[in-house]
């Protein structure tokens, strides 16, 4: 019976980890307009990943559905970007990219990825 529980228990462990850090959701949009939503819940940006054009100012309109604390911030390292995101509340992020690159963005814990790609 506790083998039962344990394997129970493991396969919790594994699908969460496989769910949050392995498991890639690969939507994928190009940014028209200048301005794109990004829908924030269940542990995914949707999309998860965009391609922009250098030099242009572009504003990712995020809407977080999810009220895990988790999903609260999103941060843009190589950018030095970052924003607190209100619940059901859409939040405008407006930079310019200047680079070509890949950025990667995430939550606070890394749990929610995306990426940003400015070509
Ligand atoms: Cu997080």
């Amino acid at each position: 019976m506790y083998i039962v529980v344990n394997l129970i228990g493991i396969a919790i462990i594994a699908f969460i980890v496989w769910w949050f850090w392995i498991y890639k959701n690969r939507s994928e949009a190009r940014v028209e307009g200048n301005a794109i939503d990004i829908v924030v819940d269940s542990g995914v940006y949707e999309p998860s990943v965009i391609r922009a054009k250098t030099g242009e100012e572009l504003t990712l309109r995020f809407i977080r559905r999810d009220s895990n604390p988790c999903s609260e911030k999103v941060l843009f390292s190589d950018l030095d970007v970052s924003a607190d995101l209100p619940i059901n509340t859409p939040y405008e992020l407006t930079f310019t990219p200047e680079q070509k690159g890949e950025f990667e963005f995430a939550c606070q814990m890394g749990m929610y990825r995306g990426k940003l790609i400015v070509e």
